[in-house]
């Protein structure tokens, strides 16, 4: 197995200003003709090495002679293709096929019902033609397609389409070029049976195409995709002043896709599930994530595609810049339309939910095997470093330059990068050049967040004065070493630069404090009462702060802080705290139970956020807080999580029924973020309800005009161990509904009252809906089951752990990435108590011991045990 290095970057030795490819597509055998035109950089001779894997060399030869090239002028392996003696330029002309109806990777070019597409990030593209498959070698693409035109009527690549023409034998043939030159891993090829919905724009004067192709029974779903497509394009351009460049836009959606979508250059490849949205099928979660994926991938254009990586290490220069890009485009999209105060609760109600997740995910990536900085150093398998740490601590990266600079400073240094950058492949470091160079800000310190794996911690005390009328801070920063850091010898984690929100409440003290050393303090002058500290406003930096909040203190902040952020983050702490203390017995005492009713019922805030205050911490968040102080005893923790929630059913009860009644809908189902959050707000009612008024779940079910409201009824219902009738009823309606089948099988998969889940498991496992599961359907139970259902997967009898090897290796065995997913499940092994972390260690060492481990799974579990 080989470790690549972040130091070990050369650039390549030619330049490729031209590639043309021919693509005769076949399912049983595509044949790809590749004409590579070369320039050596350098005056010394140097071989030309390209990469290709799975594909067979059919002809190679220089400059369009007819004549092959000798065949000890070059040499194949499994993964290269070097030309010894290459002339200083020219034109290399080869031959190979392919085979994608055997490609279950869903790597390079694959089947995907009766269509062919491609997916190229990071290293897909190598499976189709030899060629220099790395992001810093950019070309200019001209492809022509050839296939049945009764098979494949619809063919598309990057670009703008240059013709369309008939050929004898029922072929057809159409050519696109694309003006930007770009890397191969943005390169993208579809030949299908494809229906689509269309729509013109004009943008700066120029007309351009819009274009969302799907299945042609899906396309009423397609709508709201293309409006979220036409919001992403006027919102780049009124942003961050960044224009369409292209004639047209296409997105395509497939079923069979490892992830959410990829960001092709002016052809977007998308996973079904965020593209698709009709109320019926659809929840209001779904509505989101096409919107913020369709955003993404957009927003890609220019960060990512016009400006793209240097190398796989700079990974979180797109990624990391594009996510923050699509979490500030959601929150205007929530803001937008409401009233200044509306405004600022919806985007807290988004700075939540991204933040509940980094802390819950990203964090335990950071402080586990897996810990990596967002520009990692060093990996195996570049697929296993699409991670948590490189999209979303990178989206808090690139949201702390926007905090240090200020909204029109981030700005001119966006600016000065696209000047700077545009057409290029560049690294983090151009990146925080161009934002310190545009602002005169010195962010050399800053550049530590790119070297460091690990969550940070500021501890912070307090000290008041009452004579002196002084309060002061001090502040102590520490990053131990985490993951392949614990490795280095003689690591020295130097200090962050972390940017740090912090009010006092009780006084008007709002302020910014960059903290720069290990420890620091601050003292504020005439405090005369002390003050609770607000602290880590709007999180504005992705550290974990240690500060001893007295429960009254909580309660305050609770109670008054005007940070939305803040606010809950306090009230997840009274839960929290009452779950962790003490296991067997969490308690919350009147007072708390007084400062929930008040929340709950407080009509001056949204109810989205309402929903957001009485979600209780996840498992996996406070299975984090116990594992700093004690081995995780996973039934131990479900138990004591289940029986807060019981207490906030019975004691909270009539303010649930009638939140229930009064938030019944009185207009039909639209998607819009205040409608979405009553219904968050009446559904998280219904579960508290459904155990006193089980009749209320069958009820909302049956007049559910929404996919929102009828999925909350079903898995409520079936949580509450209710019979069949319903999960039958649903099958029936939906049963050529792909993605609402997935809902169906997480419901059961992910059901924590099933006594019977083995049997269950094994009755969808053998259901006709799960012969040949795509990576939706696997997700939608397999994952469903290990990564959503501690209470069964952590079976004492280890059941569930063997279940997870099994599918760990029969998923392997056809799709690397999704396997590798998977595997990642049990890397927090060591934090478990026994008998979990012995059951646990043996589940890995079953899956590390196989044979034809491939190198995606083999770098996971290795890291685990290792
Ligand atoms: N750039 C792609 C991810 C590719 C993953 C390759 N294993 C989607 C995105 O982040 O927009
Ligand atoms: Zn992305």
């Amino acid at each position: 197995m080989t470790t690549h290095l972040r130091s070990d970057y050369t650039p390549f030795p030619y330049d490729i200003p031209t590639t043309d490819l021919l693509f005769d597509l076949k399912p049983e055998l595509t044949t790809v003709t590749l004409w590579l035109e070369f320039e050596r950089k350098n005056d010394e001779p140097v071989p030309l090495v390209l990469n290709g894997e799975h594909i067979t060399l059919q002809f190679i030869s220089l400059n369009n002679e007819e004549t092959p090239l000798d065949p000890s002028e070059y040499t194949v392996t499994d993964s290269t293709l070097t030309l010894h003696n290459p002339p200083e330029s020219g034109m290399l002309h080869i031959i190979t096929t392919c085979t994608p109806n055997t490609n279950t990777s869903l790597s390079g070019l694959f089947t995907t019902g009766v269509h062919l597409m491609t997916q190229c990030e990071a290293e897909g593209f190598r499976r189709m033609a030899y060629f220099p498959d790395r992001p810093d070698v950019l070309s200019t693409y001209t492809v022509e397609l050839i296939a049945d035109k009764a098979a494949f009527p619809v063919l598309l690549s990057n670009g703008n389409l240059i013709e369309t023409r008939d050929l004898p034998n029922g072929g057809h043939m159409v050519t696109w070029h694309d003006p930007f030159p770009k890397p191969s891993y943005l390169f993208a090829v579809v030949a299908g049976q494809l229906a689509c919905l269309e729509e013109t724009i004009t943008q700066d004067g120029a007309e351009k195409l819009l274009q969302v192709y799907v299945e042609p029974h899906d396309l009423p779903k397609a709508q709201f995709a293309m409006d979220s497509l036409k919001a992403s394009i006027r919102w780049d351009k009124a942003r961050f002043g960044l224009p369409l460049d292209l004639e047209r836009f296409m997105i395509v959606a497939t079923s069979d896709f490892n992830m959410g979508a990829m960001e092709n250059k002016g052809l977007n490849i998308f996973n079904t599930k965020f593209v698709l949205a009709h109320p019926e099928t659809a929840t209001d979660v779904d509505f989101e994530g096409v919107e913020a994926v369709v955003g993404h991938e957009y927003f890609h254009n220019w960060t990512g595609n016009r400006v793209t990586c240097q190398d796989w290490f700079q990974l979180s220069l797109k990624e990391g810049l594009t996510v923050y890009r699509d979490q500030e485009f959601s929150s205007d999209q929530l803001a937008e339309g409401l009233s200044p105060d509306a405004a600022t609760s919806a985007r807290a109600v988004k700075r939540i939910d991204d933040v509940a997740m980094l802390r819950t995910a990203q964090f335990m990536e950071d402080a586990g095997p897996m810990a990596h900085p967002i520009r990692p150093n060093a990996y195996e398998e570049i697929n296993n470093f699409y991670t948590m740490t490189v999209y979303e601590k990178g989206a808090e990266v690139v949201r702390m330059y926007e905090t240090l600079l200020g909204r029109d400073g981030f700005r001119r240094g966006m600016d000065l990068y696209f000047k700077r950058h545009d057409g290029q492949a560049v690294t983090c470091d151009d990146f925080r050049a161009a934002m310190a160079d545009a602002n005169q800000a010195d962010l050399t310190q800053f550049g530590r967040w790119y070297e460091q794996a690990g969550t940070p911690t500021v501890r912070v005390t307090s000290e008041f004065d009452a004579n002196a009328q002084t309060y002061t801070l001090h502040f102590a920063q520490s990053n131990p070493p985490v993951g392949i850091e614990l490795k280095e010898a003689n690591l020295i984690k130097a200090p962050l630069h972390i940017p740090l929100r912090v009010a006092l409440l009780g006084t008007d003290i709002d302020t910014l404090i960059e903290l720069k050393q290990a420890n620091e303090s601050i003292t504020f002058e005439n405090i005369t009462a002390e003050p609770t500290p607000s602290l880590n406003r709007n999180f504005s930096a992705p550290v974990s702060i240690e500060y001893d909040y007295s429960d009254d203190q909580l309660a305050t902040l609770a109670a008054t802080d005007t940070d939305a952020f803040n606010r809950w983050d306090a009230v997840q702490q009274i839960f929290a705290r009452a779950i962790v203390a003490d296991m067997l017995e969490p308690v919350f005492s009147h007072e708390q139970f007084d400062t929930f009713r008040s929340l709950l019922t407080d009509e001056s805030l949204s109810p989205a956020y309402r929903a957001q205050l009485f979600t209780l911490p996840s498992f996996s968040y406070l299975a984090q807080l116990v594992s700093k102080c004690e081995p995780l005893d996973p039934q131990k923790l479900f138990a004591a999580r289940e029986r807060a929630s019981r207490a906030l059913s019975k004691q909270l009860q009539i303010e649930w029924q009638s939140l229930y009644s009064t938030l019944e809908p009185k207009t039909a189902y639209a998607y819009n973020g205040v409608a979405a959050g009553e219904r968050a707000l009446r559904n998280l009612a219904l579960r508290h309800i459904s155990s006193a008024k089980p009749d209320t779940t069958t009820t909302q079910y049956a007049a559910a005009d929404n996919m929102t409201d009828r999925i909350a009824a079903l898995t409520t219902a079936i949580h509450e161990g209710q019979d069949e009738a319903l999960l039958n009823d649903f099958y029936n309606r939906f049963e050529k509904e792909a993605l609402v089948i997935d809902k169906w099988f997480t419901a059961q998969a992910a059901n924590p009252h099933d006594a019977n889940i083995t049997a269950t498991l094994q009755k969808l496992l053998a259901h006709p809906a799960f012969t040949n599961p795509n990576p939706n359907r696997l997700r939608s139970l397999v994952f469903a089951f290990c990564n959503a259902n501690p209470a069964h997967f952590h079976a004492t009898d280890g059941s569930g752990y063997r279940f997870w090897a099994e599918q760990v290796l029969a998923i392997d065995a056809k799709n690397p990435q999704v396997a590798s997913r998977l595997a990642r499940t049990l890397e927090q092994w060591r934090t478990y108590a026994e008998p979990y972390q012995s059951l646990m260690r043996e589940a890995l060492q079953t899956v590390f011991n196989a044979p034809n481990l491939s190198q995606d799974v083999r770098e996971i579990v290795g890291k685990a045990l290792g």
